[in-house]
């Protein structure tokens, strides 16, 4: 067995994790205590790594391609397919021009993949057609930095958690989607009752249930918030005069905009009471204040209005380049930092550098040794794909990205990606929605498999390590690019892409830092094996800084930072009388994006075992609907069939739907068939926060559910075409100790009776002579059940599911199935008396469901009492903020 220290792959809190290894096979993950981000710890996500890289089924493992879109991708050598690519690269740049191709990354490759992708782009085909996933996450952020504080750099690191006086949390959802930093902050105000928290959602999102102060504002109305908190601080006279004078400018015209910003004003823009945002004014400027960001303020056509606000409230009370008091956006993806580093997007350069200044172009120009680099701004994302679809971009080489999930407007990218002359998609999994799409297909090698760096959301480079081969012939990111630049122009290629190793790039990459404000010229692989560094790190110095501006200098030409005054502008879709409901998209605890890797582990479903719409209940009331009923979410752009949940987490007039659910999980595109492309000007990213939806019951009165215990991701495969046929669907998996595929389906009538027959067959539901079968024909009820030593192994219900959930139980924790025959054999359609249902799961670990947890709550438990009885909560610590909720709600009750 071997043990090899490396950082999670998941969020951009950037955990270290050791990885243990047996014979070419991940194990197991633990925390590694050594690493500062977390001490040990690892969330849900982090500590099921070993699953998620354990389930083999789905890895691309061979190089694919079909020469036209009329055959299928058959497998092939890695130089035959390299060598395809090479062939269309180059009669396509021939015949249209390099910017007739493009290249769509990814902040999930490391530092080194992201590298030599951008040096192929610019430098060896000649295109800045090359941006990132980054650009839905990010580029707001970027921006806003840049706007302000003169470059790209978060001032703050997460040791100003324990030396803040208020926590300042906007658009993020960090109990869920940065848990470990979350556990941080709890630990914080356990030790410090009076650190204040303050957290601005739309939502009650388990992180606002935490907060001192929870300003529930309507989507999109960020700075007006912000403004009216500087208008406060103005007039209570909370502002820093001296920080202003000697360190900012702008001042003026930013005093004169807020002026309009009175609380009460801002109250009804944001609807939220004038006396929480005097509060939040005052906490704020009482500091020291770190103030904690993510996707709520960057997913919005004002994102870097919103982040410029925020940080304007940090330079006129002079909270920041101190401990505890810093403007630190949190990165969404593990590496999405780093991507910034390299110029990982189409306006940016190596190293912090801009496009559109020649002297940076010539500098990079000189350290790549090429006699120039193209000055015509790339396309970013959204648009990318749109000169995709319009034909102007013919080839399209896609990384570490499912885009066929993850961008808005699904019917438009999918357009594109079927118009596409050559989509090449190089992809740890074979099974993705954007898989059906590519002509050619590279097999990466994913976490636990490749080696390089990655740096997380306060600047600390990691190192990231290989544990075990990859699996067939997938390669490294960074090796395939370096492989097919060599056959793309045997000369320059081989000349420009002389790497035998990731160590190689990173050598070169930060030669390219020197002299700039990430000047890393001090770190190297041996530097950073006796751990994490921070950046700035120069030649010569002993350790990275940790907190930037101390000294009030700021990186702008003129020393000074700098104010920006833009007024609050609205969502760019208005909700109306056909589309009156404010639509928020975003995350669940225990899924990652389009789940590629968490949806092939069982228990992480175990939270949230299908896409739910949460609605006020109110709203639920308006419509005669009651959870669980189906609904038909509609906008401008497409549709999808849910079921509805009742939440008091959602305001009334909003509802809320998370991102996971892809084609692969769910029948329809999820919830991007729903969001529009419309971006922010400057930094273009979308605004994935919002869309104007209607919601109206969904009739479809046939339904079936089946489930069956076997190979998760096969299975997945296996009901896809059900799936497609049925308005409603959802698959997923349960199960801990095997996985249980799961499916629910509804349709308007009937699928056709072959579509249920393959489905039997696949599921193992066929045999006759073995499968447990009563049929009501007229009334189009059916049950098929097939036990196994005593055990269900498979079921399907078509026409009445309700005992779908307890067959679902029986078959996950195997259990003797004897009460079954009497019931299959006859025409009840509900479970029998007795036939439990454990509904979710709130502690993943400790596999503790929500009702012996309430039920607990009920007979009086408080935390501690929970925790001593059934142990939730004890050991990762994700669900601790819902437990919290769970008891408060039955406080509330009793
Ligand atoms: N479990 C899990 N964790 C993840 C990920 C994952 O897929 N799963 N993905 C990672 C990635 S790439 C990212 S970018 C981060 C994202 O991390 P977050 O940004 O924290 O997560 P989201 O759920 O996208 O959105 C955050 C919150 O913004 C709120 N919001 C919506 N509109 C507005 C608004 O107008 N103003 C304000 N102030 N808030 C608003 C939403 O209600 C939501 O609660 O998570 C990372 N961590
Ligand atoms: N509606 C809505 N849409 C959103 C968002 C939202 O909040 N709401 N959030 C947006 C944000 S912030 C983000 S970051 C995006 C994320 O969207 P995506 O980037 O599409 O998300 P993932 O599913 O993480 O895609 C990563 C892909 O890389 C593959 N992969 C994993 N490891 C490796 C590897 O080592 N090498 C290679 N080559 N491939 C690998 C995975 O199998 C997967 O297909 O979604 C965006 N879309
Ligand atoms: S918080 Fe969880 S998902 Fe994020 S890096 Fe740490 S272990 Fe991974
Ligand atoms: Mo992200």
């Amino acid at each position: 067995m071997s043990v090899v220290s490396s950082v999670c792959c998941y969020c951009g809190t950037g955990c270290g994790v050791l990885i243990e290894a047996d014979a070419g096979v991940v194990t197991g993950v633990a925390g590694d205590p050594a690493h500062p981000a977390n001490r040990g710890r690892l969330c849900t996500k982090g500590a099921t790594l070993h699953l998620a890289a354990a389930a083999a089924s789905g890895r691309a493992r061979h190089p694919e391609f079909r020469r036209d879109r009329t055959s299928v991708r058959a497998r092939a050598g890695w130089a035959d397919a390299l060598d395809h690519i090479a062939e269309k690269f180059r009669s396509v740049v021939a015949e249209h021009g390099p910017d007739a191709v493009a290249f769509y990354v990814s902040g999930q490759l490391t530092t080194e993949a992201y590298y030599v992708f951008n040096k192929l782009a610019r430098g060896l085909v000649g295109t800045n057609n090359i941006d990132t996933n980054s650009r839905l996450c990010m580029s707001s952020a970027v921006a806003g930095y840049k706007a302000t504080l003169g470059v790209d750099a978060p001032p703050g690191c997460y040791d100003d958690i324990e030396a803040a006086g208020t926590l300042f949390i906007a658009g993020s959802n960090t109990a869920y989607a940065h848990p470990i930093l979350f556990r941080r902050i709890e630990a914080a105000r356990r030790a410090r009752p009076d650190l204040k928290l303050v957290v601005v959602d739309p939502r009650r999102t388990d992180t606002a249930a935490e907060a001192d102060l929870h300003l529930a504002i309507l989507p999109g109305t960020d700075v007006a918030l912000f403004h009216a908190m500087l208008n406060v601080m103005l007039w209570e006279d909370r502002v820093d005069r001296a920080y202003i004078d000697a360190h900012t400018e702008g001042w003026t015209a930013l005093r004169d905009l807020v002026r309009d910003y009175t609380p009460e004003k801002a109250a009804a823009i944001c609807g939220v009471p004038a006396a929480d945002i005097v509060t939040a004014a005052r906490w704020f400027a009482r500091g020291p204040t770190l103030s904690l960001y993510c996707q709520g303020l960057n997913q919005s056509t004002c994102g870097v209005d919103k982040n410029a606000a925020l940080i304007n409230l940090h330079l006129a009370t002079a909270q920041i380049g101190k401990p505890g008091a810093a403007p630190l956006s949190l990165t969404g993806q593990p590496n999405a930092m780093g991507g910034r580093e390299v110029g990982g997007m189409a306006n940016l350069f190596s190293a912090h550098r801009e496009l559109d200044n020649p002297e940076h172009r010539a500098e990079v120009a000189r350290l790549w040794g090429v006699d120039a680099l193209p000055g015509q701004p790339g396309k970013t994302a959204i648009e990318m794909f749109d000169a995709v679809r319009r034909g102007e971009i013919r080839a399209l080489w896609i990384a570490c990205t499912n885009p066929a999930q993850s961008l808005p407007d699904q019917a438009r990218v999918r357009e594109a990606l079927a118009a596409a002359e050559l989509v090449v998609l190089q992809d740890a999994y074979a099974d993705t929605e954007t898989a059906g799409f590519a002509d050619v297909l590279l097999p990466a090698a994913a976490w636990g498999e490749t080696d390089g760096t990655m740096t997380n959301s306060e600047r600390r480079i990691a190192r990231v390590r290989a544990a075990v081969p990859p699996p067939g012939e997938a390669r490294a990111d960074w090796e395939i690019v370096t492989d097919f630049a060599r056959r793309l122009d045997p000369e320059r290629g081989v000349r420009l892409f002389p790497y035998a190793c990731a160590e190689d790039v990173f050598d070169e990459h930060r030669e390219t830092t020197r002299g700039r404000d990430l000047d890393i010229t001090g770190l190297s692989y041996a530097r950073l094996d006796a751990g994490p560094q921070h950046w700035p790190f120069a030649e010569g110095a002993v350790e990275g800084r940790v907190r930037l501006y101390a000294d009030g200098v700021y990186p702008t030409g003129s020393g000074r930072a700098r104010f920006h005054a833009a007024p609050y502008r609205p969502v760019a879709e208005a909700i109306d009388a056909r589309f009156p409901l404010h639509l928020n998209t975003g995350r669940l605890r225990d899924a990652w994006h389009g789940m590629s890797r968490t949806g092939r582990v069982a228990r992480l479903f175990a939270h949230a075992d299908a896409p739910r719409l949460a609605m006020h209940p109110r709203d639920l009331a308006l419509r005669r609907l009651a959870s669980g009923e189906l609904v038909r979410v509609k906008s401008r752009r497409g549709e999808v069939v849910v079921e509805v949940e009742a939440s008091e987490a959602v305001r009334p007039g909003q509802c809320f739907l998370p991102m996971h659910w892809g084609a692969r999980f769910m029948s329809g595109l999820g919830a991007n068939a729903l969001t529009l492309p419309a971006f922010d000007a400057v930094s273009k990213q979308p605004e994935l926060k919002h869309a104007a939806v209607q919601v109206a019951r969904a009739d479809l009165p046939w339904r079936m559910a089946a489930i069956a215990v076997g190979d998760g991701a096969r299975l997945l495969d296996a009901v896809q075409p059900l799936l497609r046929a049925c308005e409603y669907g959802a698959a997923g998996l349960a199960g801990r100790a095997h996985d249980v595929l799961t499916l629910r389906v509804g349709h308007a009538h009937p699928v056709p009776d072959e579509l249920l027959a393959a489905l039997d067959a696949a599921l193992g539901l066929a045999d006759p002579l073995t499968v447990m079968h009563y049929e009501d024909r007229p009334r189009g009820i059916a049950k098929r059940v097939r036990v196994e030593g005593g055990r269900v192994v498979a079921a399907r219900l078509t026409g009445e599911t309700a005992g779908f959930a307890w067959l679902r139980d029986l078959a996950v924790e195997g259990v003797d199935a004897q009460a079954l025959r009497a019931w299959v054999l006859a025409p009840v359609a509900h479970p029998p008396a007795g036939g439990r249902v454990r509904g979710r799961v709130i502690c993943n670990c400790f596999d503790v469901a929500e009702a012996d947890i309430v039920a607990a709550a009920d007979a009086g438990a408080d935390l501690g009492a929970l925790q001593a009885a059934l142990k939730c909560g004890t050991e990762c610590g994700s669900c601790v903020p819902e437990l919290k909720r769970l008891l408060a709600a039955s406080r509330a009750a009793a």
